[in-house]
C-alpha cells in the first residue's frame, strides 16, 4: 500500500562536519521526496535525551547524547509516498559496517557511533519527533 506521509530526518554533527548536508539534501530531492521544513540548530542535552529517550538504558546512551550535542545538526520534515520506510532504506543499517553501498551510511560512514543521519523508525516516532523539533 502507498501512504503519503511525513517523516523526520536529522543530519547529525558528523554529517554536518563532513560537509555532507548538500549530498543528503540532494539525495532526498532526487528521490522525489519533499523537504517541508528545515533548520540548522544545536541540540541541548535535554532535547537530545528526549529525542533518544527509548535508548536511555543502553550502555551507549551517554556517548550518543554527547555526540549528538557536539555540533550543529540539520533537522527537517520530509514528505512523500511511504516517506518513513523510504528514508530508512536510503539511510541504511544502523551499523555502517553493515550498511549497503548506495545508502547514506553505506557510502559515508564506518562507525556506529557516528553514522551521519537519523531517520524516524515508524510513523508514530515521526509524529513524536516532528512535534519535538517543529512543534506541530
Ligand atoms: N556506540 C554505539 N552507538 C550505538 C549502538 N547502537 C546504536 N547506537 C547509536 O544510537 C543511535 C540510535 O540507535 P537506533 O535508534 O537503534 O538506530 P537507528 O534508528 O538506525 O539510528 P537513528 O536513526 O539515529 O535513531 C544510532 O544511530 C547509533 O548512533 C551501539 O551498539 N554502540
Ligand atoms: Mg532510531
Amino acid at each position: 500500500m502507498i501512504f503519503l506521509e511525513k517523516t523526520f530526518l536529522m543530519i547529525k554533527p558528523d554529517g554536518v562536519g563532513k560537509k555532507l548536508v548538500g549530498e543528503v539534501l540532494g539525495r532526498i530531492e532526487r528521490r522525489g521526496l519533499v523537504i517541508e521544513e528545515m533548520k540548522l540548530m544545536r541540540l541541548d542535552k535535554e532535547m537530545a535525551e528526549e529525542h533518544y529517550a527509548q535508548h536511555r538504558d543502553q550502555p551507549f546512551f551517554d556517548d550518543l547524547i554527547n555526540y549528538v550535542i557536539s555540533g550543529a545538526v540539520v533537522a527537517m520534515v520530509v514528505s512523500g509516498k511511504n516517506a518513513v520506510s523510504v528514508i530508512r532504506k536510503m539511510i541504511g543499517a544502523t551499523n555502517p559496517f553493515e550498511a549497503e553501498p548506495g545508502t547514506i551510511r553505506g557510502d559515508f560512514a564506518l562507525d556506529v557511533s557516528e553514522n551521519i543521519v537519523h531517520g524516524s523508525d515508524s510513523a508514530e516516532s515521526a509524529k513524536r519527533e516532528i512535534l519535538l523539533f517543529f512543534g506541530e
